[in-house]
């Protein structure tokens, strides 16, 4: 990888038959994240996220609510967008599984496998999850209930046609063996390579019960099975098969940018292809998604990464329990920051994870207010009494303690940005962020330690007061930058009130002496208030 390999990030297409939650908006608070932080490295980025509106789930709730699917799904598909607006999520292409050009593509890729001779007809007699848009065997269920939902599956039985999954294992197994790092975290591979030594089973890919989906070609009374349809958005994003460009032109008023690329739009972004999922939909996002992508002759995408579950206080997240984290009331009640912060350090990254409010309290006042709001805050308070808000040049400590400090802080700051690289390519998103707290840490002790407060009254102490005071704008600078990604709007506030642009690419921003001497700062304004246990403001 270089600064210049373009990356494809994707979230999954959410279904619209009900308003998002906290687990919708982890997966794509981690893709912003990713997509930020490559943008800030120079990257060329392309973040596609949308929504999943076929199929037999979509199709009860819009009769349950006494309307047509399509109007059901236009309706909630609005509050897909004002979440996304209200957390400042910059996608650049959003899908809708009902634009013409996806179904298009849908028809295409199903036509491509027929002709290769991977489908067949067969008699269809299941176990299948609404909820999952699912099939089971006996042996999946538990006390004959699906696993997930805990809820008994429908007997289905009708005529349909059949993908031959099985045919699939072995070229599975070679491709993740040939790629050790297209699935990850590890575990989650290793979980897919033992399911794909069990063998496959062909898989059931169109029904004919109801019509809420893509119709068949050749034999429109067949639609296509929801998950076969909604995979392919991955592709159909791009313009595949035969467009050169992004089909952002269908899409006006819902995609942000339009990316200009040399040549075929599939061509530049597909071997980059980042899919982002939970761990709940990796089967469908490996096994099933691969093997159509190589019965089409396709590759498949370069990397999956899937992450696990939240809890709250302990318990499943569920309607019927009353307690939903629903991310708008929590950024509207804290600020996006906080939420995003949460989720990028306490959420289930690398495996399970537990909302608790007390924990949210305590790391948005350990991290946030105490941290790095009281450094911000105190250094552009101090540089304002002692300098004019001006940036002194650079010196050294008369005192050899203080210089070690303040040369163990350069070390820090030049070390930052291969520690971020290094924690994103591997999704660690809660060490990228430890990385920047421990500067913010750091620099508060060196603050402690230093106490330009007590040195601006000794005038002997100048060159002292001076060495801290350029030190303390440094770090402010390259923790604008550094946070980015990470907690957007401080990052904006931060550069707001050092008076700098937040442009650049990071690997010339967080550097020592990034920030010349002689800038003229703007005015401090306080970054977070501290929250009180139950979530009030002490302000
Ligand atoms: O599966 N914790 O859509 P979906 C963390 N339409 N993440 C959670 C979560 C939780 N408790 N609950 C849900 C679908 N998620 C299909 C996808 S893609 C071609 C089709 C997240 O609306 C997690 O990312 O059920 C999970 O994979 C996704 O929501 C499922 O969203």
């Amino acid at each position: 990888m270089t600064a210049q390999t373009p990356i494809y990030i994707t979230t999954p297409l959410y279904y619209v038959n009900d308003e998002l939650h906290l687990g919708h908006a982890t997966t794509t608070v981690y893709a912003d994240t990713l997509a930020r932080f490559w943008r800030a490295c120079g990257r060329p980025v392309l973040f596609l996220t949308g929504s999943d509106e076929h199929g037999q789930k979509i199709h009860k709730a819009a009769s349950a609510a006494g309307t047509t699917p399509k109007d059901f799904a236009d309706r909630i598909v609005q509050k897909f967008f004002e979440l996304w607006d209200a957390l400042d999520i910059q996608y650049d292409v959003f899908i809708r599984t009902t634009d013409d050009f996806h179904k298009r593509a849908v028809q295409a890729l199903f036509t491509r496998l027929r002709d290769g001779g991977h489908i067949r007809k067969d008699r269809y007699n299941a176990l299948y999850c609404v909820e999952c848009e699912t099939n089971y065997t006996e042996k999946d269920l538990l006390d004959g209930k699906c696993p997930i939902h805990k809820t008994a599956p429908q007997q289905v039985s009708e005529e349909n046609y059949f993908f031959t999954l099985s045919s699939f294992t072995q070229p599975l197994l070679d491709h993740i063996a040939a790629n050790p790092d297209c699935i990850v975290p590890e575990p989650r591979r290793n979980e897919i390579v033992g399911k794909l030594k069990e063998g496959l089973n062909d898989i059931s890919v169109t029904r004919t019960t109801f019509d809420w989906g893509v119709p068949l070609p050749w034999e429109p009374s067949h639609v296509v099975w929801v998950w076969w349809d909604a995979l392919v958005n991955y592709i159909s994003g791009l313009g595949w098969p035969d467009s050169p460009a992004l089909p952002t032109d269908a899409i006006q008023g819902r995609s942000r940018h339009a990316h200009e690329v040399a040549g075929n739009a599939f061509a530049h972004w597909w071997p980059s292809a980042v899919h982002l999922v939970g761990k709940d939909i990796l089967w469908h996002h490996t096994v099933v998604w691969w093997s159509q992508l190589l019965g089409a002759g396709e590759k498949p995408p370069r990397q999956v990464f899937a992450h696990g579950w939240w809890q709250v206080e302990g318990d499943k997240m569920s309607k019927t329990l009353g307690n939903v984290i629903k991310p708008q009331e929590v950024a509207a009640k804290y600020g996006r920051d906080a939420l995003r912060y949460h989720i990028l350090r306490e959420g289930p990254a690398k495996g399970d994870a537990d909302w608790r409010q007390a924990a949210f309290v305590t790391r948005f006042n350990a991290d946030l207010a105490n941290g790095l709001g009281n450094l911000l805050n105190r250094s552009l308070n101090m540089l304002g009494k002692y300098f004019d808000g001006k940036v002194p040049p650079e010196t050294a400590f008369d005192q050899p303690a203080l210089e070690k400090a303040r040369l163990s802080l350069i070390d820090r700051v030049n070390g930052l940005y291969p520690r971020l690289v290094a924690a994103i390519t591997n999704f660690d998103l809660d060490a990228a962020c430890e990385a920047v707290i421990e500067l913010v840490r750091e620099t508060n002790a060196f603050v402690n330690n230093a106490a330009p407060f007590k040195l601006a009254k000794d005038p002997a102490r100048a060159k002292d007061l001076q060495a801290s005071m350029h030190a303390l704008c440094q770090v402010d600078f390259v923790l604008c930058h550094a946070l980015r990604a990470f907690l957007p709007d401080a990052a904006n506030r931060i550069a707001t009130q050092l008076a700098v642009p937040l442009d650049g690419v990071l690997a010339d921003r967080l550097r020592w002496n990034a920030l010349g001497a002689g800038h003229q700062t703007g005015k401090a304004e306080p970054l977070f208030m501290r929250l009180e246990a139950e979530g009030n403001t002490d302000a």
